[in-house]
């Protein structure tokens, strides 16, 4: 993996970048849509490629895991082969969502231990096998299997888990050394730094993090239920410590607001499942702020659903039918507040990075900000 700092905002500390994997360059800051069980859901990959064009999507290790299995998908040639999407993908480790899915789980120093959320099934997640897995699976870049603590979470709980995740840390590291690559591409490992809602805590495990040396890194355990000013202040501490010459992904984040926030202070890679998933809610996101298509306030309203014309839909559908959709509980309704929401995104992520390079990124920031924060 190369990553080349292409500028640096004069007034924050955003960044524009380019990252080259084996699947291609990625252009930064980078939005990565969340492909879960190896689909963005409700999007065909042709779609996904002529429409909202990502340099890179995302895949869980928990999901593709339970199904269809690594059998599967080394029998495929990896998961690039399997869906049939020749551009880069990321996968996450397992280390949130056996967390956040699996009930009746048991971390222990050795792993965790947890329950199928779909038959019921144990299973043991542990540094090592997740790291023979996401070979297996075959992304471009593989995550670290971590503890992503609660919030609100107990100092001393946080100060546990952040060890152990170093601890874990190590163990993959090790474990990856004698685990050779499955297919014809390279792999990047991104180590994550842990350490909840504590100052201190964070400034430990960014320091440890960095001193691994790796080609990216991450920030976890924010996004999980703080409030916004608490996620920016541990990603200005982490960021302040983290090389800036390798990529920093903050992950499962979040609204367009926290975005354009955290690229403020340095980030430079991000998933979320709220273009997604709200989308399929009937929440639209857009540069003008947030509309909830359902609402009956639409039901007359035959303008195009968005006049900023960013994908094909926004002037294809009308308020009123997308609304409709969503009211017969239709699936073309999902799909196009899916593709929408998508495109939209995509779009901020690359605005922000012409307004880095052109040198006016705070200034917009601002504007945008303000202009987003709205209920329509
Ligand atoms: N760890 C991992 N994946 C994640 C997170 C984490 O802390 C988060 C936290 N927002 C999202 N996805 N491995």
């Amino acid at each position: 993996m190369d990553f080349k700092l292409e500028a640096t905002d004069v007034q924050g500390q955003a960044r524009a970048g380019t990252i080259t994997l084996d699947h291609g360059t990625v252009e930064t800051p980078i939005f990565m849509p969340v492909g879960t069980v190896g689909t963005v859901k409700g999007v065909h990959q042709k779609e996904l490629k002529d429409e909202i064009n990502p340099d890179i999507i995302l895949g869980n290790t928990y999901h593709l895991y339970l199904r269809p299995g690594t059998n599967i998908l080394e029998k495929a040639g990896g998961i690039h082969k399997f869906m049939n999407w020749d551009r880069n993908i990321l996968t996450d480790s397992g280390g949130y969502q056996v967390y956040s899915l699996s009930g009746n789980n048991k971390i222990k120093e050795e792993g965790v231990k947890f329950k199928s959320h779909i038959d019921g099934s144990y299973h043991m997640f542990t540094p090592e096998n997740v790291m023979e897995i996401q070979r297996t699976i075959g992304a471009d870049i593989i995550m670290a299997f971590d503890e992503c603590t609660p919030y609100p979470c107990d100092y001393n709980y946080a100060k546990r888990s952040m060890h152990m995740t170093h601890r874990w840390l190590e163990r993959c590291l090790t474990h990856l050394d004698k685990t050779p690559l499955k297919y014809d591409y390279n792999q990047t490992f991104f180590p994550i730094v842990q350490g909840s809602t504590y100052k201190d805590l964070r400034k430990q495990s960014a320091e440890y993090i960095a001193g691994v040396g790796a080609a990216g890194n991450a920030i976890g355990g924010l996004s999980v239920g703080e409030p916004a000013e608490e996620m920016y202040e541990m990603t200005e501490v982490v960021t302040a410590i983290l090389p800036k010459d390798k990529p920093r992904y903050l992950m499962g984040v979040g609204t367009p607001i926290n975005l354009l926030e955290n690229i403020a202070l340095g980030i430079d890679m991000f998933d979320c499942v709220m273009p997604t998933r709200n989308g399929r809610n009937g929440m639209l996101f857009t540069a003008h702020g947030t509309i909830n298509i359902k609402n009956k306030k639409w039901e007359a309203d035959f303008s195009a659903l968005d006049d900023m014309a960013i994908t094909w839909v926004d002037t294809e559908y009308s308020k009123a039918y997308v609304r409709h959709l969503f009211t017969v509980n239709e699936m073309l309704g999902r799909q196009i507040a899916t593709i929408h929401n998508l495109g939209f995104y995509l779009w901020l992520v690359r605005e922000a990075r012409k307004h880095i390079l052109a040198g006016d990124f705070t200034t917009w920031k601002n504007m945008m900000v303000k202009q987003m924060d709205k209920r329509l």
